[in-house]
């Protein structure tokens, strides 16, 4: 594998998935650089011209030249060929599946609350983010009722065992409380959040 730096804001989830999937199998990253989304230091015009057009982190550097943007890409980067990603056709659309619902059902609510409400004092907020803010807790609760009755029979999202769309769903849930979440009301995504702090390579997001 070619030396791998991690550009990220290391309090975001979405940077978190990569640490933790490059942890969980056993892969280094040769360096990690830090960007403060809060004072824009994505949106220069070097980071825009040469690390990513999206002004946005995390970006997995590959290499000297091949700058890959999207936390569920560079996870899928890493996993591709280790067992956190299956090999059966079905099971590695359903990876992709969990991967999509994570970015378009959930880190939009959970992330963004987290963000606004442990990052960002509640009066920074505009008065449109503030009267968004009972909106983006009904559909956050809304995908952890999806996850947790998902969870209900099974232990993993996907083929029985751990995947990258365990990672990927477990950045956001697991801090959720700091965005004003209530996970002892989804006990099943709960017993979730506990069996992945136990696998071997785990790392907190801190
Ligand atoms: N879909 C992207 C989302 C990336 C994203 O929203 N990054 C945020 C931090 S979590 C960011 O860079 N915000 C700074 C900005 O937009 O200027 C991913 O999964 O990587």
């Amino acid at each position: 594998m070619p030396d791998l730096i991690l550009h990220e804001y290391s309090w975001s989830g979405n940077c978190y998935k990569i640490r933790l999937t490059a942890s969980l199998l056993g892969i280094k990253l040769k360096d990690r650089l830090e960007y403060d989304v809060l004072k824009g230091e994505t949106r220069t015009p070097e980071y825009l011209s040469k690390v990513n057009a999206n002004g946005r982190i995390p970006v997995l550097q590959i290499g000297e030249d091949t700058f890959l943007p999207e936390s569920g890409a560079a996870c899928h980067y890493l996993a591709d060929g280790t067992n956190l990603l299956p090999t059966d056709r079905l099971q590695r659309a359903q990876v992709l599946q969990w991967m999509f619902f994570e970015q378009y059902s959930f880190e939009p609510y959970a992330g963004t609350l987290r963000f606004w409400l442990a990052k960002r004092d509640l009066e920074s907020l505009s008065q449109e983010q503030k009267e968004s803010i009972p909106e983006k807790r009904k559909q956050g609760d809304a995908a952890l009722a999806i996850m947790n009755e998902h969870l209900s029979t099974r232990m993993f999202f996907v083929a029985e065992k751990l995947t990258v769309a365990d990672v990927a769903l477990y950045a956001y849930t697991h801090v959720a409380p700091e965005g004003g979440f209530d996970l002892s009301i989804f006990p099943h995504v709960q017993a979730w959040c506990e069996r992945i702090a136990r696998q071997p390579g785990y790392v907190a997001v801190n």
